[in-house]
């Protein structure tokens, strides 16, 4: 019994040691974009609520089996449904405060956000088309004619236990795709095979990249820096390597970048079909 203890102590001790937490945080990553943060608050205020009503409930659980218990000699009552004012009123309060939590509370900011999770198209100043395939990422301006891949640049060796993991083991990509700070981007979302699902945690996007569908979000990143996400839909054996980099950088310095991806690049031909790619691609497939 003793070694039990003193071996769980040391695997306590083990497991607080601030190396195995390395790359762990406590909370969400810093929301970097308003979906994101708007998320994050539904999160704080959904827990703020089930907890008050946890410990509440609880309480008067708690404090109804000690006091109206039969050894202290509190007489049961003997009816079975509520029957007068003072009963009916204690039967629908938790009723009405529960729908009003729900429908209000909750309802308000929960309509609030999906309403602008949905906006994709008002004041987007960029379209970004991202398509999954197993298992890397195609990323295309539309408007600028450039498209490149982005693909896994964490060497074998590494993956292989080769070599010691490097400080983004798995997180790192060959073709970072680089966006604008505070302009808003359209993202719009398809796949080559089969679903791969887009996801950058501190911007609070996750969405499904389906084949033959054309799917949207938006972010409108207002801080500089590197952040990083992975497919987060199963699609296969290398599903855990096609993460996702994106470098938000200032204005200037992604105009030069896109016009150095531009003269690099063998720019693709401008699509007449903008919006719809995927669409006249099957269309044109189909009358062949
Ligand atoms: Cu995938």
């Amino acid at each position: 019994m003793r070694n039990i203890f003193k071996h769980g102590l040391a695997a306590l001790a083990a497991l607080g040691a601030a190396g195995a937490w390395a790359g762990y945080a406590f909370n969400f990553p810093e929301p970097v974009t308003p979906i994101a943060r708007e998320t994050l608050h539904m999160h704080n205020l959904v827990m703020v609520v089930i907890l008050v009503l946890f410990f509440l409930v609880f309480g008067l659980l708690i404090y109804s089996f000690r006091t109206h218990r039969k050894d202290a000699g509190y007489k049961a009552a003997k009816f079975t449904g509520p029957t007068n004012r003072k009963q009916w009123l204690w039967v629908l309060s938790p009723f009405a405060l529960l729908f009003f939590i729900d429908y209000v509370v909750f309802g308000i900011p929960a309509l609030h956000a999906v309403i602008m999770y949905e906006d994709t198209k008002t004041d987007a100043e960029l379209v970004v088309k991202v398509t999954g395939s197993q298992w890397m990422w195609e990323y295309e301006f539309p408007a600028e004619g450039v498209s490149f891949p982005s693909r896994l640049s964490t060497p074998r060796d590494q993956i292989d236990n080769g070599a010691a993991k490097g400080q983004h083991y798995l997180l790192e990509v060959d073709n970072p795709l680089v966006l604008p700070v505070g302009k808003k981007v359209r993202f719009i979302t398809t796949s080559n095979d089969v679903i791969h699902s887009w996801w950058v945690p501190a911007f609070g996007v996750k969405r499904d990249a389906v084949p033959g569908f054309l799917r949207e979000f938006w972010a409108t990143v207002e801080k500089t820096g590197t952040y990083r996400g992975q497919c987060s839909e199963l699609c296969g054996k290398e599903h855990g390597f096609m993460p996702v980099v994106v470098h938000v950088v200032s204005q200037e310095e992604f105009a030069a970048w896109l016009a150095q991806k531009k003269a690099a690049l063998k720019p693709t031909a401008p699509v007449a079909a903008a919006e719809v790619p995927a669409a006249a691609a099957v269309v044109a497939k189909a009358t062949q």
